[in-house]
């Protein structure tokens, strides 16, 4: 059996841990033959569904699940940790606008970040819960954590935009390759197609519908969240989940050549966005350390989107300065 590796998830009474959880503890994630070390984190009125989770982990005999244990003390789910989810926060309610949100789910990830001091020193930290790229920030601000072990997630907007090309263009997901999308976790996300291959071609000589991709396609993978939203009167759960999973993948092992993945990363200046914000970007992965995928081109189309959504995540910050 290879080293266990021990995980904590955050959130794990609600619905996006409920999809991560089992594959965590099934192997899915770490390979069959390393053992997984649960740590599960709620607030304590929902331990008790947290305990039916944990309930229902040993009615599945994992073999790979070596340990799992509940409780509502973020130093006690964080110690020792080699990789951590940071997935619960409060939902958005109603008539609640994105400031809002920021506020209240800020002082969470403060105290979540120094807790976080606890992990393993190869700890990789993966933050989901919204708004997840200036929580993230927050989080890495409070700790003494390395910050390139952070990482909000973008993923699911990336696979979201992903499917959506190889069905407009009839291929598969795995010949749509060098897809970026930049900035923020937001409806002001920039899903980039002018820098994606399509079997090795520029996209924009197989989708040559240029009106498609700039007004159906971008608003399509900004707004899908909400689409679904609509029609399943909650937010994305099991997509988000393998979302995270991705994620926390894509880190840990080398990228393919000729491709990237996407996520948000705290920036050093790349691009021309501020030094520190936590933005979304092409990364390459040699299995330890990432870097972001420089040298990409923009027409002014692009550019204007990719100021707008920094715009976004400037004033994300301000509304937190005092968290940081
Ligand atoms: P749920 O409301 O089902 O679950 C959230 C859980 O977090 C609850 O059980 C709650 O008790 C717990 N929680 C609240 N405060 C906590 C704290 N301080 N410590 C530990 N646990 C705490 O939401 P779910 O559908 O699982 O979504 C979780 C988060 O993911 C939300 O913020 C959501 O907006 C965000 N998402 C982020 C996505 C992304 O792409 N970055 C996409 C999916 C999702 O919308």
């Amino acid at each position: 059996m290879a080293d266990p590796v021990r995980v904590a998830v955050t959130g794990a009474a609600g619905q996006i841990a409920y999809s991560a959880i089992f594959r965590l503890a099934s192997g899915a994630v770490f390979g069959p033959d390393r053992p997984v070390h649960l740590k599960l984190l709620e607030i304590t009125p929902a331990m008790k569904v947290c305990e039916a989770v944990m309930m229902e982990l040993d009615d599945c005999a994992f073999p790979t699940l070596a340990s799992v244990e509940g409780t509502d003390q973020a130093e006690v789910a964080f110690d020792g940790v080699n990789a951590a989810l940071l997935i619960g926060s409060r939902p958005r309610g109603p008539g609640m606008e994105r400031a809002d949100l920021i506020r209240v789910n800020g002082p969470i990830f403060v105290g979540q970040g120094k807790a976080l001091n606890r992990a393993a020193s190869d700890v990789r930290v993966v933050v989901v819960g919204n708004p997840c790229n200036t929580n993230c920030l927050i989080a890495m601000s409070n700790s003494d954590v390395p910050k390139d072990r952070f990482g909000a997630m973008m993923r699911l907007d990336y696979n979201r935009a992903k499917t959506m090309l190889a069905n407009k263009a009839g291929v598969t997901v795995n010949d749509v390759t060098r897809l970026a999308v930049w900035g923020n976790h937001s409806n002001n996300q920039y899903p980039d197609f002018e820098n994606a291959l399509i079997k090795g071609r520029p996209l924009t000589e197989v989708i040559t519908d240029e009106a498609w991709l700039k007004d159906t396609f971008v608003p399509d993978v900004q707004n899908r969240g909400a689409v679904v939203i609509k029609a399943r009167g909650a937010s994305s759960a099991a997509s988000g989940a393998i979302a995270a999973l991705d994620h926390l993948v894509s880190f840990g092992a080398p990228t393919p050549a000729d491709d990237w993945f996407v996520a948000a990363v705290q920036s050093a200046g790349q691009y021309g966005v501020d030094p520190g914000l936590v933005f979304g970007y092409p990364l390459r992965s040699d299995g330890e350390r990432w870097e972001v995928v420089e040298g990409l081109s923009m027409s002014s189309w692009g550019r204007a989107k990719f100021e707008n959504v920094l715009n976004e995540l400037r004033q994300e910050r301000e509304v937190v300065k005092d968290l940081l």
